[in-house]
């Protein structure tokens, strides 16, 4: 069936049939009765289907960086798919893929210098994850397989991520997961930290759980620790002054890889390149995607230091090192649309952008403290948290209750839990954050 909604921008808007798409973490059926489609966008708008221009205050979902639609990304994907539409990268090559992975890892910190290629977040991190393993297999060390994540961490929804992951509902119905993986207490605490501006000064002793679980296992058991330097998808926890140190500290000393899960992180949320470069920390693998094309076209790598490479290349007879890949590794039209990319962030020094605006988003995002039901407010660089505190016994309904008011105040925000989540392009202007926080300051108002 097909229903008419009208559209005063020109023609009349057809909708879908909407039964057949079984949508992703979407209560299908809520969704269905009362749809909220984009038909276009361009720079920091959508459109609705009903014409309206909404402001994307959270990048599409964390992953359009330099605003929609940009005519040079535009440009080069379209190129591109008229120019060469795939090339096998199993034991084949086409330009590209080098192309970028030498200006990606001439963006990143200290020697991580090789990149693999993948499709998405999820799949960087299954490929991060099994070159954790397998590294330390080829230097002779096979009894190191146990993962560490940690509780409310995300690393997508492949086996292996949510394994390490920390999110019970993401985890519980899909039967037994990874063997060997433990998880290393969250970070957030309201108690010590709400209001924190910036990072909080309390938890940087919850790292040292990390020993206890090397003085558990042994560290010879032990492949890796995957975290996200800043949570984003369980809403936006941010880690504590020295906590991420005090993490690469433990895994030194035990010879574990830590890995970064920077698919959120990376390409300028928090104001510079990646979390990495801003805190200060080298991990020995970063996991990426969204930004790297700026959502696109969907792409996600890992980005390894030059010892793991190296331990991969040290075999006499050569052969393939990594039995590892996906069809679409390298695709020359994702790959076109991060180069173009990269030239955005480059040419309007969009990180850097990010960095300088990040004090008025600060002072913006905490002026919602003492408006209606508002538990804590929590910002670092492009990014902020507003928790809200739950309706008894319907968790999450006041802060998608928020969701649903914002967007038909002309706004879109996330939300996880009772937590509101904000994550604009880099390219909005003060004015324009100053309307997404208005507009959330009147929705939470009128919520009262
Ligand atoms: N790791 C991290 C840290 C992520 O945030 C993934 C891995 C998985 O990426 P893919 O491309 O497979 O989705 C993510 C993705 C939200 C939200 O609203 C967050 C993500 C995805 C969808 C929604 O917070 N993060
Ligand atoms: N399933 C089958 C039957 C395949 O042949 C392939 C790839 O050749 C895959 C899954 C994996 O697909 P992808 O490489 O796109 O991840």
């Amino acid at each position: 069936m097909v229903q008419n909604l009208s559209h005063p921008a020109q023609t009349q808007f057809q909708q879908p049939d909407l039964d057949a798409f079984w949508m992703p973490f979407t209560s299908n059926r809520q969704f269905k009765e009362n749809p909220r489609l984009l038909v276009s966008a361009q720079g920091m708008h959508y459109t609705s289907h009903d014409g309206r221009q909404i402001l994307d205050g959270i990048a599409g979902l964390w992953c359009v960086n330099a605003g929609h639609c940009r005519t040079k990304i535009v440009e080069a994907v379209s190129q591109q798919v008229a120019t060469l539409d795939f090339a096998p990268t199993f034991q084949m090559g086409h330009p590209l893929p080098f192309q970028l992975a030498d200006r990606l890892t001439n963006m990143l910190p200290g020697d991580l210098d090789h990149v693999f290629f993948a499709n998405s977040g999820s799949e960087a991190v299954e490929s991060a994850l099994k070159i954790a393993i397998a590294y330390h297999r080829v230097r002779g060390q096979g009894t190191r397989q146990r993962l560490i994540g940690r509780e409310r961490g995300y690393h997508g929804v492949n086996f292996g991520g949510i394994s390490v992951g920390g999110i019970g509902p993401n985890r519980k119905f899909f039967g037994s997961l990874l063997n060997g993986v433990d998880h290393l207490p969250h970070t957030h605490s309201l108690e010590h930290n709400a209001f924190s501006e910036g990072q909080p000064e309390w938890g940087a002793h919850l790292a040292d759980e990390l020993e206890q679980l090397v003085a558990l296992h042994d560290a010879s058991n032990i492949a890796a620790v995957i975290v996200e330097p800043v949570a984003g998808s369980t809403g936006v926890l941010i880690p504590p002054v020295g906590y991420l140190q005090r993490l690469r500290q433990i895994c030194d000393r035990h010879g574990i890889l830590l890995i970064f899960d920077e698919v959120i992180t990376g390409f300028g949320r928090l104001g510079s390149g990646f979390a990495a470069e801003h805190f200060g920390v080298l991990p020995d693998m970063i996991t990426v995607a969204k930004g790297i094309t700026n959502g696109t076209v969907p792409m996600g790598a890992v980005f390894v230091r030059q010892h793991i490479y190296d331990a991969f290349m040290q075999d006499d007879a050569p052969g393939i090192e990594l039995f590892h890949g996906y069809t679409y590794s390298g695709h020359p039209v994702a790959c076109a649309a991060a180069l173009a990319t990269l030239d955005i962030y480059e040419d309007e020094g969009l990180f850097q952008q990010a960095g300088d605006l990040a004090t008025y988003w600060q002072e913006a995002v905490h002026s919602l403290r003492g408006l209606p039901y508002v538990i804590d407010v929590r910002n670092i660089g492009l990014v902020a948290g507003i928790e809200l505190e739950p309706i008894l016994d319907k968790p999450g309904a006041r802060a998608f209750g928020a969701f649903l008011e914002a967007y038909e105040r002309g706004v879109m925000i996330r939300t996880t839990a009772d937590i509101i989540a904000l994550s604009p392009p880099l390219i909005i202007e003060r004015q324009q954050i100053d309307q997404l926080v208005g507009t959330l300051a009147q929705v939470l108002q009128a919520m009262a």
